[in-house]
């Protein structure tokens, strides 16, 4: 096991560090104090040939300037908010609308867009950083002074925990997540559409036409939302599904899990038997298969292109203040909010 670190660059007079951690299986995950950015992770095919498995960029000018949240944790809350607006104890709270009337991951400089503290970790068995930082009361319109704690571990069974904590001094809400883009073809061979899923859920919330949640939350039977048995991602981008249509030809949807923590979603990519396996604590991931990804864009290992990459966004139900019937993403100042999720990098011979 190792960890080493180096100046990346400087983000408004601040400077941003990367961490990269290796075990002893030739897994190596490089993550920046800006954003908590996951900005590679390398390993081999079935071929023993190491490759990026993560769409990133090489400069933190081109992450400042470019990026889709690319391996970003996303807060104080993922997804978006209907009109940049709730109600907490009587109280109207306004944020930042930096999508269209909507919030969107945090809002205009949200968490992806700071840069943390960081202190190495280094364990017997695993390596890793622990990130922090205080969103201020008000920021970006949230209420309460909210202490939040990121630790990313590494260890020798190829497994990268991600765990989640924050307190906070007054009611607030509180949603995180990564936004990792996956690509398991290495160093971004060929898009994933023919990448296979495995989603361990049988509902999905339906979205409107700005991508919030309608409330409605629907069967997966019959559907390209079915995942259960695995699904390759072509099928939802060429689906006359509504709902596929309406994210741009693909997905963008929450999908409810079990509170099993078990293997509840498995990434495969059939050509370099790269997999990757997620279990979290959390009641919902959000899959995103690069519907809006801007063409052309210089990224790291060539251009941009749609459905280069997969996000598998493990968190609360987007939009939970607006759906009472949705686990709530609300803290108080006497609770502790966590999380946990899990993913198990491998060589397989099928999904
Ligand atoms: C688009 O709708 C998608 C989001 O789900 C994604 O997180 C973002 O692009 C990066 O807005």
């Amino acid at each position: 096991m190792k960890i080493s670190s180096k100046v990346f660059g400087e983000v408004n007079n601040q400077v941003v560090h990367s961490y990269t951690l290796q075990n002893n299986k030739n897994i190596e995950i490089t993550c920046l104090t800006y954003g908590c950015i996951i900005s590679d992770i390398r390993m081999p095919n079935s071929k023993g040939e190491m490759e990026s498995i993560v769409l990133g960029f090489d400069t933190i000018e081109d992450y400042i300037a470019d990026s889709p949240y690319f391996g970003a944790i996303v807060g104080r809350v993922a997804g978006r908010i209907k009109e940049g607006t709730f109600q907490l104890d009587n109280q109207i709270y306004n944020l930042n609308k930096n999508e269209g009337k909507n919030h969107l991951h945090g809002g205009t400089e949200g968490f992806s867009h700071k840069v943390w503290e960081a202190t190495p970790v280094e364990n017997e068995d695993s390596v890793g950083v622990s990130f922090t930082y205080v969103s201020k009361d008000g920021e970006e319109g949230y209420p309460g002074n909210l202490l939040v704690k990121v630790t990313y571990l590494l260890n020798n069974n190829n497994e990268l925990t991600i765990s989640y904590e924050g307190s906070t001094d007054q009611k607030t809400l509180v949603n995180l997540t990564n936004h990792t883009y996956f690509n398991l073809s290495g160093n971004i061979k060929r898009p994933v559409l023919d990448h296979v899923l495995k989603i361990d859920s049988s509902k999905f919330l339906e979205l409107d036409a700005s991508l919030l949640p309608t409330g409605e939350i629907v069967s997966v039977d019959h559907t390209p939302f079915d995942f259960r048995e695995g699904r390759v991602i072509r099928e939802g981008a060429e689906s006359d599904n509504l709902q596929n249509i309406l994210v741009g030809k693909g997905y963008d949807h929450p999908f409810l899990l079990g509170a099993n923590n078990q293997q509840q979603v498995s990434l495969y990519d059939p050509v370099s038997k790269r997999k990757v396996d997620i279990s979290t604590d959390q009641p919902a991931v959000v899959v995103y298969t690069g519907n809006q990804l801007t063409e052309n864009v210089e990224i790291r290992g060539g251009t941009s292109q749609k459905y280069l990459g997969i996000c598998l966004e493990t968190q609360g139900l987007p939009d939970a203040v607006h759906h009472k019937h949705f686990p709530s993403c609300e803290l108080n100042p006497n609770e502790t909010y966590k999380a946990i999720t899990r993913y198990t990098f491998s060589i397989s011979e099928t999904i």
